[in-house]
C-alpha cells in the first residue's frame, strides 16, 4: 500500500472514531490514540527516514497535512461536544425557583428586650450615652467604690456569687458607672443596661439573673430637680402623658438623699385598681443624689461636682407593661411566650 492510501485510511479511521465519540472525555482519548507518540501518523513519520531522500520533502507535507485535518476534525467535534454537554447540563441542573419550600420561622423580640429598648431610647432621646461593662467583677468596683463597706450584709456569700475573694457576678451594674466616672471628667450623662447577679431562690418575683439599667448624670450644679425632671419625662413616656411621679423617702449606701419613685398606675390612672392592688401608685424604681464619697472615691471632687443616679429593673417593668404574673416566664425562653407581645 502506498503512503498516500496509508494516510487516507488513517484519516477515514479518524472520521469514523470522532464521529462515534460521545463525550469530551471519550474525545480526548481520541486525541492520544491519533495524534500521540504511538500514534499511526506518528509511526508513519518516524519510518520516513526508510525513503529516499528526494521523496521525503513529499511525504512529510502530506504527512503534515493530514495531521492538519485531523486536528480540525478534533476541534469541530470537541466544540460540538462541549455545546451538546452544556445543554445537558442546563436541563439537568435547572431550578425551579417557583416551586413551594418548608417556610423559614422568623424569630421575636423577647418582650425584656423590647421595653429595653423603649427606655434606652427614652434616655437616648434626653442626651444620655449608653455605656457597657464586664459582668464578672471586681469586689472593688461592685462594692468599695460603692461605699458598700466589708461588714455590708449585701457582700454576703448569701447574697452575692463569689468567684473568688476578691472577684464576684456583678450584683447591679452601677460598677460600670465608678468605671467611667474614673475614665473620664465631667459631664457625664450615661445610661448602663445589662445583666446582673444575685443569690436569690427563684419565685414568682426573683431570679438570681436579671437586668438593671442604671443612669448617672454628674457636672456642676445638678439638682435633685434635674433628677425629678428627668423620670417625669422618662415615666411620662413609659406610662402616657398624664403620669405623675412622687418620691418617698429611701436608703442606699451610694446615694445620698436616696428615694423610691412610684408612678401613677398605668391602667387605672391612679384612681385604684388590681394592678396596683388599690393604691393609684405603682413602684418603679430607685433613686437619688450620688454620695459625696462615693464622688470622691471616683476621683470626681465632691466641692465642685454634684450628680443624680437612679436604678430599674427590667423584669420588673417589663412584667407590669404585659401583665406577665411570674417572673419565670421571662427567663425560660420558650418562644410561644414571646410570641404574644410582638
Ligand atoms: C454610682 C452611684 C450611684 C444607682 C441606683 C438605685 C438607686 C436602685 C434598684 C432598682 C431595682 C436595684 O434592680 S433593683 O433591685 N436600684 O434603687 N440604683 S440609685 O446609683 C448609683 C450607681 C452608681 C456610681
Amino acid at each position: 500500500m502506498g503512503l498516500s492510501e496509508q494516510i487516507q485510511e488513517i484519516i477515514d479511521d479518524a472520521r469514523r472514531a470522532v464521529d462515534a465519540v460521545a463525550s469530551t472525555a471519550a474525545l480526548e482519548q481520541e486525541r492520544v490514540r491519533l495524534l500521540g507518540k504511538k500514534g499511526a501518523l506518528t509511526g508513519l513519520l518516524r519510518s520516513m527516514g526508510q525513503l529516499p531522500a528526494e521523496e521525503r520533502p513529499a511525504a512529510g507535507q502530506m504527512i503534515n497535512q493530514a495531521r492538519e485535518t485531523i486536528t480540525q476534525l478534533l476541534e469541530g467535534a470537541e466544540s460540538a461536544l462541549a455545546e451538546k454537554e452544556l445543554a445537558q447540563r442546563l436541563v439537568d441542573e435547572k431550578l425551579d425557583v417557583t416551586e413551594p419550600r418548608q417556610l423559614m420561622r422568623v424569630g421575636v423580640p423577647h418582650p425584656t428586650t423590647m421595653v429595653l429598648n423603649e427606655v434606652l431610647d427614652c434616655f437616648i432621646g434626653m442626651g444620655f450615652e449608653v455605656v457597657e461593662g464586664p459582668q464578672v467583677e471586681l469586689d472593688h468596683y461592685n462594692f468599695e467604690l460603692l461605699n458598700i463597706p466589708k461588714n455590708h450584709p449585701a457582700r454576703d456569700a448569701q447574697d452575692t456569687f463569689y468567684i473568688d475573694d476578691n472577684i464576684v457576678l456583678r450584683t447591679h451594674t452601677s460598677p460600670v458607672q465608678a468605671r467611667t466616672m474614673l475614665s473620664r471628667k465631667p459631664p457625664i450623662r450615661i445610661i448602663c443596661p445589662g445583666r446582673v447577679f444575685r443569690a436569690d431562690e427563684v419565685d414568682a418575683t426573683h431570679s438570681p439573673v436579671f437586668h438593671q439599667i442604671e443612669g448617672l448624670v454628674i457636672d456642676r450644679d445638678v439638682t435633685m430637680g434635674d433628677l425629678r425632671g428627668t423620670l417625669a419625662a422618662f415615666g411620662k413616656r413609659l406610662y402616657g402623658d398624664d403620669t405623675r411621679l412622687r418620691f418617698r423617702p429611701s436608703f442606699f449606701p451610694f446615694t445620698e438623699p436616696s428615694a423610691e419613685v412610684d408612678l401613677t398606675c398605668f391602667n387605672c390612672h391612679g384612681e385604684g385598681c388590681r394592678v396596683c392592688k388599690g393604691t393609684g401608685w405603682i413602684e418603679v424604681l430607685g433613686c437619688g443624689m450620688v454620695n459625696p464619697k462615693v464622688l470622691d472615691m471616683c476621683g470626681i471632687p465632691s466641692d465642685e461636682y454634684t450628680g443624680f443616679a437612679f436604678g430599674i429593673g427590667l423584669e420588673r417593668i417589663t412584667m407590669l407593661r404585659y401583665g406577665i404574673p411570674d417572673m419565670r416566664l421571662l427567663f425560660e425562653g420558650d418562644e410561644r411566650f414571646a410570641r404574644q407581645f410582638r
